[in-house]
């Protein structure tokens, strides 16, 4: 993929502008621009694996694996690499392309990092692409996972700048631009996306979108979760997100970062059929496939591949 080119600069104004279409114009024009750039009936698949799971020190809001919050997810040990590639393998027989590592850590610490780079070589020994997400990255860390041979980090802005103080504050919006620079720089491909339905207004979901879209390049793959309301979390109990707002601002990121993989992320397991085959046609392209996301729950892979059928949709090879 070309991740040369300068992106051209959206305003927030102009984002909401897209918003505020009437659905059918904008699903027009996101389909069309996706027209423009991929298959329209091909949708990538990757599975997730939560490798460490629970006993985080941060506060995001949302968040089952934060240790401050009682949510019943414990904090466990790291996986150990047979298992971690015993899932790889898992996934791969399903048919999923990508295998993602995520991680409740603020920070991989070198001694976890040695594991994780143990655990990339050996899932890109099955000829699977890699993706990790294990929070931010002190210098130096990013260039050993280029180096263990990982494909994509994943570290998502979240929100909105403005909304961003009522979400998290044991990390600031600038850390994750810090940790996404130096992903960027080691060469590897940055996931990059965040989550609505958080009670923000549609003017932070538009916000979200153009700090996205702004950034030089923009990310290679975006992924625009739905809250998954996890009860002992803060947000628990959040007034749920009219799903068609939810295809809007998939359309909204397909419109303005049409080279990007937009991924149709959490909260799909409570989405009917219907929503999911309009985030389809706004412009999503790929999805987390297998039947639990990292503690929470995600449609099992019969239904997944019946929806496929369905649809008409064909696995995407990238
Ligand atoms: N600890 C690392 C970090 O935060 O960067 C990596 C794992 S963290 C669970 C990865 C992302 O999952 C978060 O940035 C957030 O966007 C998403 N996420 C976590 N809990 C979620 C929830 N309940 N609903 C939707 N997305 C969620
Ligand atoms: C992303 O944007 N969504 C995924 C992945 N990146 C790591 C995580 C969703 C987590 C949902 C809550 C859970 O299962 O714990
Ligand atoms: Fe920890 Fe990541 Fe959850 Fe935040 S999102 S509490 S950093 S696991």
């Amino acid at each position: 993929m070309d991740t040369t080119h300068t992106p051209p600069r959206w305003t927030i104004a102009q984002i909401e502008a897209l918003f505020e279409l009437p659905f059918n114009d904008l699903m027009y024009r996101a389909q069309t621009v996706h027209r423009e750039h991929f298959d329209a009936n091909a949708v990538q698949r990757s599975t997730l694996l939560s490798i460490k799971t629970g006993g985080c020190p941060e506060d995001c809001g949302y968040c089952p694996q934060a240790a401050r919050y009682h949510t019943g997810v414990e904090n466990e040990d790291m996986l150990s690499v047979e298992k971690v590639v015993a899932a790889a393998q898992c996934a791969k027989d399903n048919g999923a392309t990508r295998f993602c590592m995520g991680a409740a850590w603020r920070g991989p610490k070198q001694r976890d990092l040695d594991k994780v780079i143990d655990m990339i070589t050996a899932v890109r020994g099955l000829g699977m692409e890699t993706c990790a997400t294990l929070g931010m990255l002190k210098d130096g860390q990013a260039e050993q996972l280029k180096q263990a041979g990982l494909n994509y980090y994943n570290h998502n802005l979240d929100t909105a700048p403005a909304f961003y103080g009522e979400i998290i504050t044991t990390r600031t919006q600038q850390d994750r631009l810090d940790t996404l620079s130096r992903v960027r720089e080691a060469g590897l491909h940055v996931c990059c996306g965040g989550i609505v339905g958080m009670g923000e207004t549609r003017q932070s979901r538009a916000a979200l979108i153009a700090q996205l879209a702004n950034m030089e390049p923009y990310p290679e793959s975006v992924p625009i979760n739905n809250l998954v309301q996890v009860e002992g979390t803060p947000l628990h109990g959040t007034a749920q997100l009219d799903l068609l707002e939810f295809v809007r601002t998939v359309a909204c990121a397909r419109i303005t970062m049409p080279r990007a993989m937009v991924r149709l992320s959490a909260g799909r397991q409570e989405m009917p059929e219907g929503i999911q085959a309009l985030c389809f046609l706004a412009g999503a392209n790929s999805i987390f496939y297998g039947e639990k996301l990292l503690t929470t729950g995600n449609p099992d892979v019969e239904k997944d591949q019946a929806l496929f059928a369905k649809l008409g949709l064909k696995p995407l090879q990238c």
